[in-house]
């Protein structure tokens, strides 16, 4: 397994300038009370007065706030991109939910988190108000939505891991950052270069594959909740390795590529019968490779199945040095319709998957090699 060496320096996930910690900035409390009040990081305010804790982007025309979690701990950054409706919003509003509430449960003293108060209320506004509390589909035309895009999500992980050696457990930590971009990024030649950005940042990236807008599948699941759009899937992955190639990005690209097929709740009639894709992840206390491998070898043929297929297959074989296949559905069922959400709810399917592995990539969880 390959780990990137750290980075000593630090980037602002807001502005993706890379700052050293000595130049940060900090704020006086509010009991300090005096005009002038963000200064070059220091343990007291020039009015000799404790600051705030968090630290705040230095970068002019930024000055947006790091939580200490971010600050302090190795940040790992994961750019979802994917075609427009392919149900990247759904994925990530989802995961999230399942992270916080579920991944503890699967990994015995495992936390996650959202960092800060701009991660915690971007997710609710965004994310977890609509699917959880109204129970309506993420629309892309929602302002609030647009107002937000590709603001970072932040996570601080804390995993127990047991030393190999000293058979002590202790706590992994990191700082996962998520950005949700919009399918129109990738082929929009404006939006491109802030796309570059990211993606130049990203330390994995998840793909995600529309079955409903691959011809083939779409002619075989019939009607039913279709994306309005059906953009080539092919062309939006080749778009991706455009843009890394554009940021630098030599013949092989490094960073590890999670090609994750969403919405396979409208797949299951035509998945092969002792299919891995719709039995739930095994992945407790460890990511289980053979587990993970044999999902990609099911993903990969039925991929390779489709309109254009064998093209997608090729593409990502001989462009990413590490990638996988993966199989979720975030809602679990078809959603009733353009605007609402199936009534009982949302009972998503391996939707930890990718994150899992990604997580493995990045050392912060272990990857387990079972009998199979
Ligand atoms: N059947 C099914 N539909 C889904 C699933 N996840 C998302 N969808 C639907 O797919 C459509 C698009 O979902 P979004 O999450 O908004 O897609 P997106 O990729 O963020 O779209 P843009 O932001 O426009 O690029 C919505 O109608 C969702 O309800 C799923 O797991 N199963
Ligand atoms: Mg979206
Ligand atoms: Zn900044
Ligand atoms: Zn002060």
């Amino acid at each position: 397994m390959t780990r990137r060496a750290r980075r000593p320096q630090l980037r602002c996930p807001h502005c993706w300038t890379t700052l050293r910690p000595a130049e940060l900035h900090q704020r006086c409390s509010d009991e300090c009370g005096e005009e002038s009040t963000t200064f070059v990081t220091a343990p007291q305010c020039p009015h000799g007065r404790t600051p705030v804790s968090a630290q705040y982007c230095s970068a002019p025309g930024c000055g947006r706030r790091l939580e200490r979690d971010y600050t302090t701990n190795p940040a790992h950054v994961i750019a979802v991109v994917g075609s427009s409706e392919s149900g990247k919003s759904t994925f990530v509003g989802v995961l999230v939910n399942e992270l916080r509430n579920r991944v503890g449960e699967a990994f015995d003293g495992a936390s996650v988190e959202l960092v800060g108060d701009a991660s915690r209320t971007r997710y609710r506004e965004v994310f977890g108000d609509f699917l959880y509390r109204r129970g309506r589909t993420l629309r892309r035309t929602d302002s609030i939505r647009a107002l937000h895009a590709l603001e970072p999500l932040v996570f601080m992980l804390r995993f127990p891991r047991r030393g190999r050696l000293s058979g002590r457990e202790r706590l992994r930590t990191g700082v996962a950052v998520f950005y949700d971009t919009a399918g129109e990024d990738i082929l929009d030649a404006d939006r491109r270069g802030r796309l570059e950005r990211y993606l130049a940042a990203a330390d994995g990236i998840v793909f995600v594959l529309d079955p409903l807008q691959v011809p083939s599948v779409r002619e075989a699941v019939g009607t039913g909740v279709v994306p309005a759009v059906a953009q080539d899937q092919v062309e939006m992955v080749q778009g991706v390795v455009e843009v890394l190639r554009g940021s630098g990005a030599g013949e092989r690209i490094t960073t590890p590529l999670a090609l994750v097929v969403a919405k396979t709740d409208v797949l299951i009639d035509h998945l092969p019968p002792a299919t891995a894709v719709t039995r739930p992840g095994p992945h407790r206390g460890a990511y289980d490779e053979g587990d993970g491998e044999q999902v990609h070898d099911e993903v990969r043929a039925m991929v390779h199945s489709w309109t254009d297929g064998p093209r997608l297959v090729d593409l990502v074989r001989t462009t990413f040095e590490q990638h996988r296949f993966f199989a979720v559905s975030a809602l679990g069922v078809p959603p009733r319709n353009a605007e609402e959400l199936a009534p009982d709810g949302i009972h998503p399917l391996r939707v930890e998957d990718p994150m899992l592995w990604l997580l493995t990539r990045f050392g912060i969880i272990p990857g387990r090699r079972g009998r199979r």
